[in-house]
């Protein structure tokens, strides 16, 4: 039977799939109980090691500020990269009642991201997933100065979200 054999591989994908996020989901889990190992180990004063073992400098609330510049189209270009468990920049300055569009893009891996901004009295309200390969472009005109927090709302099963887990930044509207 050709539909068993078309079942069984769906199945073994979709399998696949699910493993790949675990393992990446678990993996970050893990994370917070060695870095605080490793701090008790290495209780130095001054020193605030680098968590090279995972090789990226995206330490839960570093701030990564750009402040947008307004192109010859006339709006704020601004470009963010999403990925576990962060947004880079995560803290974006941008231009009262001039408009702007974010392209927001996915590190590769299978952990699915998202950006949520609700500040509908800002003129800010979105809610969009975004992709490795098609980045998302969202366009808004913030019409009140402000400070307003994006974040991604994914979760995987009980793992903690990814709010949670760092994966927020700020919009702030200036005027
Ligand atoms: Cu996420």
């Amino acid at each position: 039977m050709r539909n068993i054999r078309y079942m069984f591989l769906a199945f073994l994908s979709i399998f696949t799939m699910v493993f790949a996020v675990y393992g990446q989901e678990a993996k970050q889990e893990a994370q917070p109980a060695s870095a605080q190992e490793m701090k008790k180990e290495a209780a130095a004063p001054e020193a605030k090691p680098l968590d090279k073992e995972e090789g990226h400098e995206h330490a839960q609330g570093k701030e990564i500020r750009m402040v947008a510049t307004i192109g010859a189209d006339g709006a704020q270009h601004v470009e963010i990269t999403g990925g576990e468990y962060y947004y880079d920049p995560n803290y974006i300055v941008v231009k009262v009642n001039v408009p702007v569009e974010l392209k927001v893009k996915k590190t590769s891996g299978y952990v699915p991201h998202d950006i949520v901004v609700k500040a509908p009295e800002a003129g800010i309200d979105f809610k969009t997933d975004f992709g490795s390969k098609e980045p998302a472009i969202i366009k808004f005109t913030p019409t009140k100065a402000g400070k307003y927090t994006m974040y991604c709302d994914k979760r995987f099963l009980f793992f903690k979200s990814h709010r949670d887990r760092g994966m927020e930044g700020m919009i702030e509207v200036v005027e």
